[in-house]
């Protein structure tokens, strides 16, 4: 046999593994479990480029790593298969999304097969499969079903809430719910008709309809994430946006909010996810302080602040621009000048008004409030820095700590009246200046800390019943309505005008067939085109319409990592055995962009599904890892102005020309393919070139982004094709950490494609034929060996894949040059290879003589003796002459050596049968004996 052949070698292995299923796991409870999961990919139209299987690779080497350790390993690959850019590929040329997402799918598994991946495919989940979002629509009804009890901090179904309040009424219930319940009693209870009772337990449901403020784009039909919309306009077509109330069905994240903070301790996750996380959750302790309104003492503005120790500073309060007291709060003189700038301010989005600092603006109401610590009369504003979302919607301002107040006061010129003393103030000292304000101080918290004030004023505030302390999160409960035709129908039909769940028995809800993937023409989501989207209960004769809205892209990505344990079981969402058995997911690897998306929401519906009692672990991913992206290497030609002559980079200099990014796969080391470039384009066809003096044309280069608009997408098939999978996934690792940025250099590739030239030879003789020998190794070799497989493992143990890579350069070079060629050696070199190079070691293993695949063997154990040099010839020396050399082990202590050289015949001969008076060893180098 002559050199190694790829392409028949891994082809051969592939069709192998999937015949025989050899990645299918099963539950084995003699066996310890190892659950490795990658985030799963939305299957675009584009392909995979050779970033995407990074972290597989990295998943794939675990994977495999772990099985030839003993662990029985779930593998598991599949598809996000809802999306937008089907949906809109879809609107555009009428294909039905899930023809595109089929055909997207079955490139991306060829794609995936020829890497070698490990995956089980028995496994595969499709979030757009029916059978699927079945489970999905499942979820979405048990949260429908479910409240969250503050006493016993879990969620509880609405059932035991319904007794509650036929008993006793709401006012004892302690729940996460609607800011605005109004307590009702037993008898008020029984005398609601149903509407009524729904309508007060939609309050505190865990997905519930509500009037929500949306950023909602008229012409795109839809409404659009905070993100989507730039300075008032959509990011995609710069359509106008406008703030607009809209009933939408939302996901009570914020019951979770303290357990989703404090489960992070517990993560081996990147220090800087949960940090992200933290923010975006973002706790806050404070108080509530309510403000009179001058004439009016019914009327009380209730704000927010972290500073209650700062109230004697408070110059003026300010409102939301949608803040609910505005209208009766606003005097005539006031009128037209605050309806101008509510509708304003309005349909400036979140996000704009939060980094907005510099045109703070606002409109006076004509109104007043009493600061309750010092009864002084204070101007009531409205200013778009306050948000409607956060806190009470209204802030009292502190102008002397606080910049933005700062800034706000200093452009009304309202007035600035105190400094308040102790640290923790936004503005320092230096920033203030004392003309514009009049020191006074803060009464009976004055010389007290930051901390000490507050906790004072709070209990001051308590007492006086002027407010109360009180916990605020950022973040937000998620709208969970889109208005959009790929993704899961909402499980929700309307009877009367209450929304009720579908039976489960009758899941799931079908995503309707429909002509055209728009909104329809009265602004329905396109749902509203289709035919007979109704639904009859059991025993009902007649039908009811269905919940038009579909389910975001993060629904069926929440939960998939548990299907994935028992994805065909039609009965329940996951088995219990199957749950219990592979639990959590020891290592999960993904990009870090899911941050506070994806990696939130899974944990969120976790916890759901853990209170249920679906789930046994209450965190989903104990250990998290986030690839680095592979950037792309742009390469340049220079063309010279006003001509079609392209000049070399090194010869550039003295020409003015212009970049013009080149198709990399046309050029070779930076030397471009001077005939592929003028086939590339027709207007090229003519191009005329200055090149180096050798005759080639150098490129430029520059590390970006990897896009199509950049030239710079390396296929990996093209990859495969040329070098083999195992070639393409040790040359991924070698680039660098896992963890690290880091560009697409296919310069240093050949050096990995020797290595498997190499790791062939190894296993031949000169004339090409297969030889191994039988004869025992060396100390050498096994010294060789068993570094190498010491490295390995704790690198793999680690995550460091690079470092790997390395070592299995240097010890297949270390054996060739000793010519080593034994069996011993070779068979444990290919072991712990094998995870990273499965197809080559494959096929050795097979050539070796071995029957069953080499993915189950077991990882070699490192020993510990051939690790060290085994010896030293020491030279011993008596009274300063060298008399003898003894060969010692290098294990021995000082002791032992002194001990080894005093038993020895020569030297017991130079003694004399005397004792040496000094004995002097230094290890590893020589023993001097005085006698
Ligand atoms: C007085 C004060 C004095 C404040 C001071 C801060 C510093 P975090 O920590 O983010 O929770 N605030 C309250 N509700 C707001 C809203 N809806 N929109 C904008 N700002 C709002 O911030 C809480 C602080 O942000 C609150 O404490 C309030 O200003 C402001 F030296 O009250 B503070």
């Amino acid at each position: 046999m002559a050199d190694y052949s790829f392409r028949d070698s891994e082809k051969k292995w592939q069709e192998y593994w999937e015949s025989n299923q050899i990645f299918k796991s099963e539950v084995d409870s003699n066996k310890k479990k190892y659950y490795v999961l990658d985030m799963f990919p939305y299957p675009s139209g584009a392909g995979l480029h050779v970033g995407h299987p990074l972290g597989y690779i990295a998943t794939d080497i675990v994977a495999r790593y772990k099985r030839i350790k003993g662990y029985n390993v779930l593998h598991p690959m599949g598809f996000d298969s809802f999306g937008l850019p089907a949906e809109q590929y879809a609107v555009q040329t009428g294909q039905h999304p899930a023809i595109t997402t089929e055909k997207n799918i079955t490139r991306y598994k060829e794609q995936l097969r020829k890497i070698g991946f490990s995956f089980d495919w028995s496994k595969e989940v499709r979030t757009s499969d029916p059978a699927y979002y079945k489970w999905t629509q499942w979820i979405f009804i048990q949260l429908f079903h479910s409240w969250y009890n503050k006493q016993t901090d879990k969620a509880s179904p609405i059932s035991d809430l319904i007794k509650i309040f036929e008993k006793e009424g709401n006012a004892n219930v302690k729940a996460v719910c609607d800011e605005d319940v109004t307590v009702f009693s037993q008898s008020d209870w029984n005398s609601f008709n149903e509407k009524q009772k729904e309508e007060r337990l939609l309050a505190y449901r865990l997905t519930y309809l509500a009037d929500t403020m949306v950023n909602w784009c008229p012409e795109l039909g839809t409404v659009l994430a905070n993100e989507e919309v730039k300075d008032g306009l959509s990011e995609r077509g710069g359509y106008a946006v406008v703030r607009k109330k809209m009933s939408q069905w939302s996901m009570r994240i914020t019951a979770y909010a303290d357990r989703l903070l404090t489960g992070l301790d517990g993560l081996d996750w990147p220090e800087a996810m949960k940090e992200m996380q933290r923010n975006w959750i973002g706790k806050s302790l404070g108080a509530e302080l309510e403000f009179e309104v001058v004439n009016s003492e019914k009327t009380k503005i209730k704000v927010f602040t972290t500073r209650v120790d700062t109230t004697f500073g408070v110059t003026y309060l300010s409102l939301a621009p949608e803040h609910e007291l505005i209208p009766s709060l606003t005097t005539k003189e006031y009128q037209d000048a605050v309806d101008n700038y509510v509708t304003m301010a309005k349909n400036r989005s979140e996000r704009d008004r939060m980094s907005d600092v510099k045109t703070v603006s606002g409109q006076f109401t004509g109104s007043y409030a009493i600061n309750p610590f010092n009864g002084e009369k204070i101007p009531v504003w409205i200013a778009d820095y306050v948000l409607s979302g956060y806190g009470t919607g209204a802030v009292m301002a502190v102008p002397s700590s606080d910049t933005r107040d700062f800034a706000f006061a200093s452009n009304f010129k309202l007035p600035i009246i105190a400094v308040q003393e102790g640290e923790g103030t936004d503005i320092t000292k230096e920033d203030f200046d004392p003309k514009k304000g009049t020191m006074i101080n803060s009464g009976f918290l004055n010389g007290l800390t930051v901390k000490e004030a507050i906790k004072k004023a709070v209990e001051f505030v308590e007492e006086k019943g002027y407010g109360k302390g009180k916990v605020n999160y950022k973040m937000r409960d998620s709208i969970f309505s889109r208005q959009r035709y790929w993704g899961e129908p909402i499980p929700i039909y309307y009877k009367d005008g209450i929304a009720r769940t579908i039976n489960e028995a009758d899941l799931p809800i079908v995503l309707p067939e429909i002509e055209e993937y728009k909104p329809t023409e009265s602004g329905d989501p396109p749902l509203g085109r289709a035919k007979d989207f109704t639904y009859a209960p059991t025993g009902s004769l007649e039908r009811y319409p269905i919940e038009l809205n579909t389910m975001p892209g993060w629904a069926g990505s929440s939960w998939y990592f548990l299907r994935y344990m028992d994805p065909n079981n039609e009965t329940i969402l996951v088995d219990k055995e199957a749950e219990k058995y592979w639990n959590q997911v020891d290592l999960y690897i993904g990009g870090s962009e899911h941050a506070t998306g994806h990696l939130l929401y899974s944990r969120f519906w976790n916890k759901f599904l853990f209170d249920l009692g679906v789930v046994t672990s209450d965190e989903p991913f104990k250990k998290l890892i986030n690839q680095g992206m592979i950037q792309g290497r742009s390469n340049f030609v220079y063309r010279i102005n006003g001509t079609a002559k392209y000049v070399s980079c090194k010869q550039k200099l003295g020409y003015e020309t212009t970049e013009m990014h080149v198709d990399v796969n046309i050029v070779d080391n930076d030397i471009l393919d001077i005939e592929a470039f003028k086939a590339w384009r027709p207007d090229l066809a003519e191009a005329e070139f200055i090149t180096e003096p050798d005759g080639t044309y150098l490129c430029g280069h520059e590390v970006e982004k990897m896009s199509k608009s950049k030239y710079n997408v390396v296929n990996p098939d093209d990859v495969v094709e040329k070098y083999g999978a195992d070639t393409l996934r040790m040359y991924e690792m070698f680039l660098g950490p896992l963890e690290q940025f880091k560009p697409w250099n296919t310069n240093g590739i050949d050096g990995v494609s020797k290595f498997i030239k190499k790791l062939w030879k190894l296993f031949h003789n000169e004339k090409g034929d297969f030889q191994i020998e039988n004869s025992a190794p060396s100390r050498e070799e096994f010294k060789i060996l068993h570094q190498t497989i010491k490295k390995v493992e704790e690198d793999v143990e680690r995550y460091s894949f690079n470092t790997s890579v390395s070592t299995f350069m240097i010890c297949v070079n270390k054996l060739t040059e000793l010519k080593s060629n034994k069996r011993q050696i070779l068979e444990d070199l290919l072991i712990i290879l094998s995870p990273y190079a499965p197809h080559i070691t494959e096929e050795l293993w097979s050539l070796c003589g071995h029957m069953e695949s080499i993915t189950k063997s077991n990882f070699p154990q490192w020993k510990e003796e051939y690790l060290t040099e085994s010896d030293f010839e020491y030279p011993v020396s008596i009274n300063g002459k060298m008399r003898v050399k003894l060969n010692l082990p290098l294990s021995l202590s000082k002791e032992e050596i002194e001990k080894r050289v005093l038993e020895s015949d020569i030297v017991q001969k130079w003694l004399e049968g005397k004792n040496p008076k000094k004995v002097i060893v230094v290890p590893n180098k020589i023993v001097n004996l005085v006698i």
